[in-house]
């Protein structure tokens, strides 16, 4: 049966207006003024927005580290995705042995049964040779049209600067988008080796042997390598310091096509956090920063030289011995106790997916830093975009998926780990006051959330390939 989505405000990137929203099968088929239709079901969004559904282009779900893995995989993580209004995901492929495609091909055996909201893959290059630069060139075919790269971790996923350089070339050249993760992977391990033989093991140090110098002159690296690489675009991930806001705006001015994403984690904590008794809580690499870099990264996020909000999704929990009951069931994964006494043996990453858009409506929209345009372009049109999703996802267009979330601006909750959804036992935005949430979400016109009610199943997302993305600037 089709939809009718009646007397709702749409926004969009550029405008908002009144309108109903009429859904045949999986596409919106009609934008338009009082709009009828004799089958169908009507839904009343009187005083809601109506937005497109969420685009997180960052998350690593299923993700083995450390002796563990992430606490969410693709049904638990789509799930809280969904609650938070999110309906695309974008995971990243690691480059384990074989081929890329037997790679991408293993990550969709876990991912395809289990995906409950829609969802696409970068590809991780951390081996570079003859043969995988060829196989670049056939990742378009499968849907792929972005990598990352790291100046980080050495001996494990960092590649040589020249080889980063080679990468960028054969990427351009095959109209694919390299991501960077720019920290620097040498001093890093310098400064792990002394945190560690002077006995300084608590979470701050995990901060403090990963300076922001490293991400800045990382970022800087990087911007230098895609000038020379022949004007190869470029998008920073995870932004976390003012000196990346600093390089990626120096980049735009001299016309290169560089691009950056920050996560909520880097607009609202700090260092100091890492500090607290239960700091493991807030161990992700990159680490958080100080205020400064929170107030710098807020400024690009208003002026949007930073053009997407993502969020790095990588939860773990925080006590792994005791189980929390998720679905009706006991579940506990291994998580950050793994490293009482040794900081270098906490799981990296954080719980995010499902927090993203209300936790930005209330503090971006509500507070005035950003209008509800800029909120959609940031969350919804301009991932879509850049990641060639466009306008099947991001957008409220007849044609497009109807993909789609109702928001009530007037909805006041106490959030944390109660409302988050996600396969944890910590909220890092535990007892916030919002106001302004996702109220009903449809994934391809199927309604997948209904206030706390969820409809969605393993395997109601679906794989999407994507095609060769944007440049804005
Ligand atoms: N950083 C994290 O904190 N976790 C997963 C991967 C990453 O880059
Ligand atoms: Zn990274
Ligand atoms: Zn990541």
């Amino acid at each position: 049966m089709a939809t009718l989505i009646k007397n709702g405000t749409l926004i969009t990137a550029s405008e908002t207006f009144k309108a109903d929203i009429l859904v045949e099968g999986e596409q919106i088929s009609l934008i338009g003024q009082d709009l009828h239709h004799p089958n169908v079901e009507v839904i009343d969004a009187t005083g809601l927005y109506v937005l497109p559904g969420g685009v997180d282009p960052h998350v690593h779900l299923d993700l083995p580290m450390f002796n563990t893995i992430s606490s969410d995989d693709h049904y638990t993580g789509g799930k809280a995705a969904a609650f938070g209004g999110t309906t695309t995901v974008i995971d990243f492929v690691p480059q384990d042995e074989g081929t890329l495609a037997e790679n991408i091909a293993r990550w969709r055996a876990k991912a395809d049964p289990k995906a409950s909201v829609d969802y696409s893959f970068h590809m991780n290059i951390t081996r570079f040779d003859q043969a995988v630069a060829k196989e670049i060139f056939s990742l378009p075919d499968l849907g792929i049209t972005s990598l990352k790269v790291f100046t980080a971790y050495n001996n494990r996923l960092r590649l040589s600067d020249g080889e980063i350089f080679r990468v960028m070339r054969v990427a351009h050249a095959a109209g694919i988008l390299t991501l960077v993760h720019a920290e620097n992977g040498d001093i890093i391990d310098i400064l792990v080796d002394e945190a560690l033989a002077a006995g300084n093991t608590d979470p701050f140090f995990h901060a403090k042997t990963r300076p922001a110098w490293g991400t800045v002159e990382a970022a800087l690296r990087a911007a230098a390598l895609a000038a020379q690489a022949g004007d190869a675009p470029l998008y920073l991930v995870h932004m976390n310091t003012a000196g990346e806001v600093d390089q990626l705006e120096y980049a735009q001015a001299h016309g290169l096509n560089m691009m950056g994403e920050t996560c909520p984690q880097y607009l609202f904590f700090t260092e100091d956090d890492l500090r607290r008794e239960d700091g493991a809580k807030w161990i992700c690499s990159p680490p958080m920063r100080k205020a400064a870099d929170n107030v710098r990264l807020w400024e690009g996020v208003e002026k949007a030289s930073i053009q997407v909000m993502a969020t790095d999704h990588c939860p773990f929990f925080y006590d792994g011995t005791t189980p929390i009951m998720y679905e009706g069931q006991p579940v506990a994964i291994p998580g950050k106790e793994l490293g009482i006494g040794d900081f270098t043996k906490i799981p990296n990453g954080l719980p995010g997916l499902g927090d993203r858009m209300p936790i930005l409506w209330t503090e971006g929209v509500g507070t005035g830093r950003i209008t509800p345009n800029q909120f959609v372009a940031m969350h919804c049109t301009n991932p879509a975009r850049i990641f060639g999703l466009y306008p099947k996802k991001g957008a409220l267009v007849p044609g497009a998926d109807a993909d789609i979330a109702l928001w009530d601006p007037n909805k006041a909750v106490t959030y944390g780990v109660n409302l988050a959804h996600h396969r944890t036992d910590y909220n890092l935005y535990e007892g916030w006051q919002l106001k302004g949430f996702p109220v009903m979400v449809f994934l391809r016109g199927q309604k997948i959330v209904d206030g706390e009610s969820w409809y969605g199943k393993p395997g109601s997302g679906r794989y999407v390939h994507r095609q060769e993305g944007e440049i804005l600037r």
